[in-house]
C-alpha cells in the first residue's frame, strides 16, 4: 500500500502508487523499451495513461504527464481483462502511431459487479485499489441490505471496504444511523462527512493518503462532490441542483483517477443504480462474518437456524444482539450469488480464483480460511 524504496526512472509515479514490487513486475517491459503507466481514464479504446514526464531514461523524471494511448494491442472479448482506471500498463511512448498500451501488469485487487443478471457479465469497476469507499447518501432512507451488498462486493474485490455517509449536514444528529451503518458493515471503517462544511474530510484525506482508494455509490451520493473536497480544488462536474431526497441524474460518466494533496489517488465513478453479486463467496463471508461467528457456536455443525436445540444464531435472534433483516439479506445475497454463480462460465470463474489466490496478503488470508474451513454452514 505505502510504497517501499521506488528506484529510478519511475520515481515520479511513487504519488500514484508505484512501489518497488510494481518494478519487480515491470522489469520485462523496460527491457522492451516500454514505460510504465497508470490508467487515469478509459474512454472508447483509448485511455489516459499517467506516464512519468521524461521518460527518456537520460534525465532525472519529475513530474507525470498524462498521455492518451491507444488500447488495441490489449484488446479482448473478456470483460474481465479489458483496461480499466487503475490498472498498471506497460506504455509504448515512441510508437509512430502514437502512444500505445502494450501489456498489463497483473491486478492486486479488481473491484468487479455483476452486470446484467441475465447474461451474467462480469464488470471491473476499478484495478488495484486499496479502499473500496461505498459513499451513502443521509439525506436519504439509510438502505441497509444495499450496504451489506456493496461491503460485500467491496471485500470480494480484496480492497478494504470504508463506508461514508455523507451530507451530513442535512441531517440533525447522525448517531443512529452511524450506529446502524456500523451494524450492517463489523470489521468496516464507517464514518460520517460533509463536504458542504468540511466535516470529516481531513480525516478522511489522512486515512486515504498514500492509498488507491476508489468511491462508489448510488447517484447523487456526493461521490464527485467529495472527490472535490479531497481534491482541495474543484476538478469534477457535480450535480448543480441539489435533491435531499439522493436520487438524480447521473452527472459523473466515466471513472476517473485523481492525484491526492497528500500523495496516494482516488478513482470518482459513475452512480451505480444496483450493483449485482460476482462470485462473491469470500465477501459475503466477510461482510457476514457476525452471522459465521454465531454459525460456528451452534450445536450441531449442519444447523440451518430454524429450529434446533443450542443454535447461536436463534439466540441471538431472541435476544436481539442479532437483527432478523440482517440474517435475512444474508441469505439472501447467499441466494443470489449462488444463482449468478450457476450461469457463469466455469472456465472464467477458475480464472478468479486463482487470480484470488495471487491478491494481497489479506485477500489471501481470507480466502485460505474460507477454503480450509470445512465445509459451509446452511442458511
Ligand atoms: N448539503 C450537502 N449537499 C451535498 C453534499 N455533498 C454533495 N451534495 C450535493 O449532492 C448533489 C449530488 O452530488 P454529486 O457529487 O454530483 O453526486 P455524485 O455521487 O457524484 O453523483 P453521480 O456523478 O451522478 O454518480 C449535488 O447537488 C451536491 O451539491 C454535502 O456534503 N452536503
Ligand atoms: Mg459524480
Ligand atoms: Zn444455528
Amino acid at each position: 500500500m505505502k510504497n517501499g524504496t521506488v528506484p529510478q526512472p519511475y520515481s515520479a509515479l511513487a504519488a500514484y502508487g508505484w512501489d518497488s514490487l510494481l518494478d519487480s513486475a515491470f522489469a520485462a517491459h523496460a527491457e522492451r523499451g516500454l514505460v510504465p503507466g497508470r490508467v487515469a481514464r478509459v474512454d472508447r479504446g483509448l485511455c489516459d495513461v499517467v506516464v512519468p514526464a521524461a521518460a527518456d531514461g537520460a534525465h532525472v523524471t519529475h513530474g507525470t504527464q498524462t498521455v492518451r494511448a491507444d488500447t488495441e494491442d490489449v484488446f479482448t472479448r473478456d470483460p474481465m481483462r479489458v483496461a480499466c482506471t487503475g490498472d498498471w500498463a506497460a506504455v509504448d511512448t515512441a510508437a509512430v502511431t502514437g502512444p500505445a498500451v502494450r501489456a498489463l501488469l497483473p491486478r492486486r485487487t479488481t473491484f468487479v459487479r455483476s452486470t446484467s443478471s441475465k447474461r451474467s457479465e462480469g464488470q471491473v469497476l476499478a484495478a488495484n485499489v486499496d479502499f473500496a469507499v461505498i459513499a451513502v447518501s443521509i439525506a436519504a432512507e439509510l438502505d441497509l441490505g444495499r450496504l451489506e451488498r456493496f461491503v460485500s462486493l467491496a471485500w470480494t474485490s480484496g480492497a478494504q471496504p470504508m463506508v461514508v455517509l455523507t451530507k451530513a449536514d442535512l441531517v440533525p444528529d447522525t448517531t443512529y444511523l452511524l450506529a446502524d451503518a456500523r451494524s450492517a458493515a463489523p470489521g468496516v471503517d464507517v464514518r460520517v462527512v460533509s463536504a458542504a462544511t468540511g466535516d470529516g474530510v481531513a480525516e478522511l484525506a489522512q486515512a486515504l493518503s498514500g492509498a488507491t482508494s476508489v468511491l462508489l455509490g448510488q447517484s447523487g451520493a456526493g461521490k464527485s462532490t467529495l472527490t472535490n473536497a479531497l481534491l482541495g480544488r474543484e476538478v469534477q462536474e457535480v450535480q448543480a441542483i441539489r435533491d435531499s431526497d439522493g436520487k438524480g441524474r447521473h452527472t459523473t460518466t466515466t471513472r476517473d483517477l485523481l492525484p491526492l494533496p497528500g500523495g496516494g489517488v482516488v478513482i470518482d465513478t459513475p452512480g451505480l443504480r444496483g450493483v449485482g453479486l460476482w462470485d462473491a463467496d469470500a465477501g459475503l463471508t466477510q461482510a457476514f462474518s457476525d452471522i459465521e461467528d454465531l454459525a460456528g457456536r451452534c450445536r450441531f455443525q449442519d444447523c440451518s437456524h430454524s429450529a434446533e436445540p443450542g443454535c447461536a444464531v436463534l439466540a441471538a435472534l431472541e435476544d436481539g444482539s442479532l437483527a432478523y433483516r440482517r440474517l435475512d439479506s444474508y441469505r439472501r445475497l447467499l441466494r443470489e450469488n449462488a444463482w449468478i454463480a450457476s450461469r457463469t462460465d466455469a472456465r472464467l470463474r477458475a480464472e478468479m480464483r486463482r487470480e484470488w489466490k495471487q491478491r494481497s496478503a489479506a485477500g489471501r488470508e481470507m480466502y485460505e480460511r474460507k477454503r480450509g474451513g470445512g465445509h459451509r454452514k446452511v442458511y
